[in-house]
């Protein structure tokens, strides 16, 4: 409905469908009071991944596949994976929804966080661990817009990104952004081995966990520490807390 106001994911292919489904469940198991949406490009998943979509979200949406064909950056951070996160732009299309939280098919809601509709303004996010001065794209409180949408596609399709990524165009777009908590987008990093005093602090706080990098919580079923660290045995119990989620059966999802 118009003015509505949405959670929203994306998805670009089969793998991330069990992040994409964890958000879905994960939101409706801590009683999310606002209907949940996906992008998804729909000629780039099957038949079961768009099943399984419709299962759990109020709304799917198809998206067109956005690339971005220069590589350079994305391969410097290892990651040329990620050339299609552009696609993500056309969350900026949905004017059918007055605001949007949208959460990366990667994060891990700890709590529904409906008070993130309640921020006045366009657009705001979280710093971004690796250059704080920036923020991370994966979790975003946002308001739809045609003509901020045209400007965003303007730069796609030029490649205008300095990692090449979504995150990189939205940072050259959004300069001067509303910094949310970073609460809202704990970007689990090991340079919390350096600082897992501040986040056992916080402990109680965090609300939504991000597993940024190539590693995701489905590749990891049932991980060991990879060390003796506080952050090791940290990581891999929210690990067991992704597993938990999309193993519960009770969550209803219809
Ligand atoms: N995605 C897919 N399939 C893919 C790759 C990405 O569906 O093969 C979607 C999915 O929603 C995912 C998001 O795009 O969560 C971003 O990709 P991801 O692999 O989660 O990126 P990160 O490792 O978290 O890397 C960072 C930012 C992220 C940003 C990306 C590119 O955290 O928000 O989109 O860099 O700029």
């Amino acid at each position: 409905a118009s003015g509505e106001e949405v959670y929203c994911t994306l998805i670009l292919n089969d793998a991330y469908l069990p992040g994409a489904l964890v958000v879905a469940r994960s939101l409706k198991k801590h009683g999310a009071k606002r209907k949940l949406a996906v992008l998804a490009v729909l000629t780039s998943i099957s038949k079961d991944t768009i099943l399984a979509l419709e299962q759990h979200f109020d709304y799917l949406i198809d998206v067109k596949k956005l690339t971005n064909d220069n590589l350079t950056e994305l391969n410097m951070m290892g990651r040329p994976d990620l050339l299609a996160t552009f696609t993500k732009i056309a969350l900026w299309h949905q004017t059918q929804f007055r605001k949007i939280v949208y959460l990366d098919a990667d994060t891990l809601p700890l709590r529904a966080p409906d008070e993130l509709f309640d921020i006045a303004g366009p657009f705001a996010a979280a710093p971004e661990i690796g250059f704080p001065d920036c923020f991370n794209s994966g979790v975003m409180v946002l308001e739809p817009s045609v003509n901020i949408y045209k400007q965003l596609l303007g730069l796609a399709v030029q490649g205008i990104s300095f990692d090449g990524g979504d995150q990189g165009l939205l940072n050259i777009y959004f300069k001067d952004f509303s910094r949310l908590s970073f609460m809202y987008n704990v970007e689990l990093y090991r340079t919390y081995r350096l600082y897992m005093p501040a986040m056992k602090h916080y402990m109680e706080k965090l609300t939504v966990v991000h597993f940024i990098g190539k590693a995701k919580p489905w590749d990891l079923k049932g991980v060991a520490p990879v060390d003796e660290s506080a952050y090791a045995s940290f990581y891999c119990e929210l690990i067991g807390k992704w597993w938990a989620i999309y193993e519960d059966q009770a969550v209803k999802v219809a």
